[in-house]
């Protein structure tokens, strides 16, 4: 075929499977059956059974829904601003944000992994991607606030990530893209990848009773997409599966140039023989820059650090590291069932789902049951790794989560489906409509060693006619099914924050009674904290002007300033002086480029203020807190850029002067 003719024609195949896209299933409509509203309803008052953590996609955000009811509990930002609470806006929280190349007030979060101990969820920390600027975000969940945030250097687009080990030893992180390692010169033409283009694997180490996150090594590997990943459990703890498309090593057009082997890749990573060669000291140091911030409960402040160094091992030179198994077409999905035996792929492009054994792996690299090498990297023969193939699947296999009992539940994008089957004999035992175009899926716990076969929740891609129309753009969707029969039956649907892709949800109780309901005032050790009315000040440094305010029901103190003015930039640390449960203060004043503060009972939160025009500006608490909430407000007088207005702030005590010559 000329060049021209085969790009037409592979061009044609996409267009093909891109029309499948639309295809709805054939039982479309409402198959609901009458029990349905009473298994979904949590009557006012109750509380839900599970929690599910929902990734946001381009929100940036983390969203929390109860299940089964699909309440929406909270919407937790992570990587993204949010002015609702301030995140990303207060003095506090900027640090956050900050990355190598600066704040950063946005990116994709597309996953999310539930720390484990022993293989089951503990509730402590939940962990999330971002996977345009290369990131992983600890959130801590007795406070669901974000506490921690780790820059990957070497890395272009962090989508398979964040996938941990049994005991949350890791968190491993796998580069979308491939690009020149940071400390080479990029300035290459952009069609050298080959050459010069590398995809790297970042394994953070998180430290088991702080959480903090570190990044212990990266492994440098041949340049390929990696797409997604699972750690090994039981008997495959130790490994860890990564999904690798673009195999091709294309620069471009990849919907063309990167679907034309037949297969791709799993790779099989063994990262105790990786920690083996960081001890024997075959790493090397590479410098890089990268940021790591953290955030102090006790402080209420995040401090953000650049780091300047990091181990890379080469698995080209360090043999036994890597190992590929070949994977029919563009591998998305890379799962691996509770008892760490099974790996599943799931080919996008594929007619059927390859099920590879891990002792067939082990078996294959004992017997060196190769078939070659790429790029320096051992490729195991397919029907060596081979335990089975599920045939004739549905279209479009994405995503496959475990119920725990045997079975194994797989999202199929293509055919908008999902399709349970028997891992054992992988035949097909259930189909379910999505409605439509289901991407990932979640079982509580579903990829532990210990599901709970409860529900599935699937995450939609498109919602088309399921809602009220709401103009062009729609709400993205999950829908709930109970699994705990033979039949998975369609119980709901309910929209959700921005797109969700991977999901978590775990029993409530392993979260619920953990929840921090106050921060004690006593152990704020803010520097601008405020510990009680008597310590409220202002205090003019130059140009720079600091307000110690308090809030408490229902007035702000100090409620009147004056003496700021023009030229200033005036900061308000206002401490929330309530200790009970689910009392925030907010603060926000006229004319600030910014989002308001919604400070919680014993914290300190800071507003940067520049007042840009003489006069008198209005500030108020924005969250209705008490009957006399309209009343929590305030005054600051902003006096020209020279005057001698001295600085002079009360609450209660600016009174009117009496006039003793006024007739009574
Ligand atoms: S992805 S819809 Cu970004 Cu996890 Cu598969
Ligand atoms: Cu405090 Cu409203």
């Amino acid at each position: 075929m000329n060049p021209i003719k085969k790009y037409a024609s592979a061009l044609a195949a996409v267009a093909l499977i891109s029309s499948m896209n639309s295809c709805k299933p054939k039982n479309v409509g409402s198959a609901v059956s009458g029990d349905a509203a009473s298994k979904t309803y949590v009557a006012p008052g109750k509380y839900d059974e599970f929690y599910n953590f929902v990734s946001g996609g381009f929100s940036g955000q983390m969203s929390v829904y109860g299940i089964p009811s699909g309440r929406l509990l909270k919407v937790v930002p992570i990587f993204t601003v949010n002015p609702e609470n301030g995140y990303g806006y207060s003095e506090e929280t900027k640090p956050m944000l900050n990355t190598s190349h600066g704040f950063i007030p946005w990116d994709d979060q597309h996953h999310l992994d539930l720390s484990q101990t022993n293989g089951e969820i503990d509730g402590r920390w939940i962990f999330a991607n971002a996977n345009n600027t290369p990131r992983v975000a600890r959130v801590d969940l007795s406070t669901f606030h974000t506490s921690e945030i780790i820059e990957l250097p070497n890395s272009g687009g962090n989508h398979s990530s964040p996938f941990i080990t049994e005991n949350t030893e890791y968190i491993v992180a796998g580069t979308r893209f491939s690009v020149p390692p940071d400390d080479k010169n990029g300035d290459v033409p952009i069609n050298t990848y080959k050459q010069n283009f590398k995809g790297t694997i970042s394994f953070i180490s998180v430290e088991k009773n702080s959480g903090a996150m570190d990044i212990a090594f990266q492994l440098q590997c041949p340049g390929v997409n990696f797409d997604l990943s699972h750690a090994g459990k039981g008997k495959s703890h130790g490994w860890f599966f990564f999904s690798c498309y673009n195999t091709e090593q294309a620069n471009t057009l990849l919907e063309v140039n990167a679907s034309k082997r037949d297969k791709d890749f799993i790779m099989a990573v063994n990262w105790k023989k990786a920690e083996e060669y960081l001890k024997a000291g075959k790493g090397r140091k590479q410098s890089v820059k990268y940021a790591h911030n953290v955030y102090d409960e006790k402080t209420h402040t995040a401090t953000s650090e650049i780091r300047t160094e990091v181990i890379v091992l080469d698995t080209k030179e360090l043999k036994d590291i890597c190992y590929f198994i070949p994977c029919p077409k563009s591998p998305h999905g890379c799962d691996v069932d509770p008892t760490g035996e099974y790996i599943v792929g799931s080919g996008k492009l594929a007619a059927l789902i390859p099920v590879f054994s891990f002792d067939k792996i082990q078996k294959a690299i004992a017997d060196k049951a190769y078939d070659g090498d790429y790029d320096g990297i051992p490729v195991i023969k397919y029907e060596a790794a081979l335990y089975g193939e599920v045939k004739k699947p549905g279209l479009g296999p994405l995503h496959t989560e475990f119920d725990g009992k045997g079975n194994a539940i797989t999202s199929f994008f293509v055919s908008s489906e999902i399709v349970k089957w028997n891992i054992k004999d992988l035949k097909v035992l259930d189909r379910a409509p999505t409605f439509y175009s289901v991407g990932h899926l979640c079982i509580p716990g579903g990829d532990t060693k210990k599901p709970n076969a409860k529900y599935v929740i699937a995450y939609n891609k498109i919602t088309k006619d399921r809602y009220l129309p709401t103009g062009p753009e729609l709400a993205q969707s999950a829908q709930l099914y109970d699994i705990s029969g033979d039949k998975m039956q369609l119980l709901l649907d309910f929209p959700t924050i921005g797109e969700p892709h991977y999901a978590q949800a775990v029993e409530a109780s392993v979260i619920r009674d953990r929840s921090v309901k106050f921060f004690k005032i006593e152990e704020n050790s803010n520097p601008y904290v405020a510990k009680g009315e008597g310590a409220t000040k202002v205090v003019r440094e130059g140009s720079k002007v600091h307000v110690y305010m308090t809030a408490i029901r229902s007035h702000l103190t100090p409620d009147n300033i004056e003496g700021i003015k023009l030229g200033d930039e005036v900061y308000f640390h206002v401490t929330n002086l309530e200790q009970d449960w689910d009392v925030p203060h907010g603060f926000a004043i006229k004319g600030a480029a910014n989002a308001e503060l919604l400070i919680m009972p014993g914290e300190t939160s800071t507003l940067k203020w520049v007042p840009d025009r003489v006069g008198i500006v209005p500030m108020y608490c924005t969250d209705f807190c008490s009957a006399l909430h309209q009343e929590m407000q305030g005054y600051v007088r902003v006096s020209p850029a020279g005057s001698n207005i001295p600085i002079s702030f009360s609450t209660g005590t600016n009174l009117p002067k009496t006039d003793s010559t006024a007739k009574k």
